[in-house]
């Protein structure tokens, strides 16, 4: 038995340790704020270092080159590896200001925004000799006009008066006329390249990727439902559909493909480069335009990856006819899957998934391109890293959906690890050797549409709240619209707080179009387990 005096501490005690757990926690809550706030601003930095750079240096045209302090007029290289046919007279099309347009809105720039929506209006044409990649034109340039279109036209207000009157819409529908020859063959799958001025070009290649020919259904079916006229969805959708009717008896897709014959090239395949936003797509078509059918094709899709790719945390590649492994190796592009299965609603997989990047981001001090799984060390050639964003991106979902600071840390080491090793004097660099951390002249458009994007709304996400957002894979918000959704409401009031739609399903295992798009709902009354991981 404790003496009087001891008693009455410890009930003193117990009375006010709630007070003082409160206490702790709330100056622990202001300091990881705090935190936020510093890191918000460093990004915005390091985005204004990327922007102003590019703008002082290299636009209009496409991309700034910051070892030079130059530019190069890109657009027409993206995925053009060999740099075949390159036009003699294209200038570019001021790609990195596209790109840029829907950051300056997250970070709350709008003065810049107009200028950048006038200039374009006034000086940006389509009608140029250039063979483009028709995926890298479609995330890129459609991507951005599309999604800035929405963003000037939504409620807020962000232009002057009299400002707009759809120049963004009419370019991007513009340029979407000019994607359609490339759908023009046998089969429907487009080319993976067209000229934007001759259209397809003779003797083009049929080759393709997966990726390449079903990853258009966002941009494409936004343009049809922004115009009113549905062949750009049609075109996009017949594709995929097409696609989709090729995969294997173990619900596989290959990675490249033959547009003229509808037959597989490469049997080898991931969720990686040439198939990785394949499955994205599929699953963000289904929140923008609520279709099952997507539904159906991603859930039996995500089914196969995970039980013929996944090994513990990492994903290796198979053989689309056997499932047998064939790669071991772990590529940067793969590190977006975590932030898919954030939206999916499964976060266990991402969590463990995602903290394997991160070990191989600490170990090179950023992510390369290739590393080998089976060996645990760098692929022999493949030792870039070209400022990607994939690993911010599912830092970015899984912070949204925990809350756990840990994710905050990382993305401080990403933002610690780019300042250290790409930014420049002219901007920011890719590196062309993680051993030695030599630098290539080279700021790619997406650092500032999706790098540095991610990074600013893992610290701040105020841009989200109250709004339903979907980010196309190169990071341009589209609204999820009751409008243009199969299923939701017209009396659908946008209401939630981020941009998370998890998709669970009830233990009756009858989805609910309500709680579908509620990233409130109780995880603990949902079976996560469905998909069969
Ligand atoms: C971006 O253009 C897009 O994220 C695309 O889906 C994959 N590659 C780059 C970034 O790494």
């Amino acid at each position: 038995m404790l003496p009087r005096k001891s008693m009455t501490w410890v009930l003193l005690l117990l009375l006010l340790s709630p007070a003082i757990m409160n206490l702790s926690t709330s100056q622990s809550d202001a300091r990881w704020a705090a935190k936020k706030r510093r890191l918000r601003d460093k990004v915005h930095k390091m985005f204004y270092h990327a922007y102003d750079n590019y703008m002082i240096h290299a636009f209009p045209h496409d991309e700034l080159k910051p070892l030079s302090k130059s530019f190069t007029d890109s657009l027409s290289e993206l995925g053009n590896l060999k740099l075949e046919r390159l036009p003699q007279d294209y200038s570019g099309s001021a790609l990195t200001l596209i790109e840029s347009l829907s950051s300056l809105v997250i970070m709350g720039n709008n003065t810049e925004f107009q200028s950048a929506v006038v200039w374009l209006s006034e000086n940006l044409t389509f009608n140029v000799d250039a063979r483009v990649n028709l995926f890298e034109c479609n995330i890129r340039v459609l991507g951005g006009l599309v999604s800035a279109h929405l963003l000037a036209t939504d409620s807020t207000d962000r232009l002057g008066k009299g400002v707009y009157k759809n120049q963004l819409l009419t370019l991007a529908e513009d340029l979407g006329k000019r994607f359609l020859p490339a759908f023009n063959t046998p089969t429907g799958l487009p080319y993976a390249w067209v000229n934007l001025k001759y259209g397809v070009m003779e003797n083009e290649t049929t080759e393709t990727s997966t990726s390449g020919c079903g990853s258009l259904i966002l941009e494409m079916g936004a343009l049809s439902r922004l115009t009113g006229d549905p062949k750009y969805e049609s075109a996009a959708l017949r594709a995929l559909r097409k696609l989709w009717s090729m995969r294997s008896s173990l619900n596989l897709l290959g990675t490249t493909l033959d547009v003229s014959t509808g037959e597989w090239i490469e049997y080898s395949t991931g969720i990686g480069a040439g198939v990785d936003s394949f499955y994205e797509y599929l699953f963000k078509a289904h929140i923008l335009f609520g279709k099952e059918e997507f539904w159906r094709m991603f859930h039996s899709a995500y089914i196969a990856v995970q039980k013929y790719f996944r090994h513990g945390p990492w994903y290796h590649e198979a053989d689309m006819r056997t499932g047998k492994a064939t790669y071991w190796q772990l590529t940067s592009l793969q590190a977006f899957w975590p932030g898919l299965q954030v939206l999916v609603g499964d976060i266990a997989a991402a969590n463990s998934s995602h903290r394997e990047f991160v070990y191989v981001w600490k170990k090179y001090g950023v992510l390369p391109e290739r590393y080998l799984l089976d060996h645990q060390m760098l692929h022999p050639t493949e030792k870039y890293y070209p400022l990607r964003p994939e690993l911010a991106e599912s830092t970015f979902y899984l912070y949204q959906a925990t809350k756990d600071p840990w994710y905050i840390e990382v993305g401080e080491s990403i933002v610690n690890s780019l300042n250290l090793y790409t930014k420049v004097d002219g901007g920011f660099a890719s590196i062309r050797d993680v051993t030695t951390m030599q630098l290539e002249d080279h700021q790619h458009s997406f650092f500032l549409a999706e790098t540095c994007k991610y990074l600013f709304l893992l610290f701040d996400d105020s841009f989200l709240v109250e709004k339903n957002y979907i980010f196309t894979t190169e990071g341009h918000p589209l609204p999820v619209l009751s409008s243009w959704h199969d299923r939701l409401p017209d009396t659908y009031i946008q209401t939630n707080r981020t941009l998370l739609k998890v998709l669970l399903l009830p233990k009756d295992g009858k989805p609910s179009t309500t709680d579908k798009f509620n990233v409130k709902a109780s995880m603990s009354s949902y079976n996560i387990e469905f998909m069969g991981m």
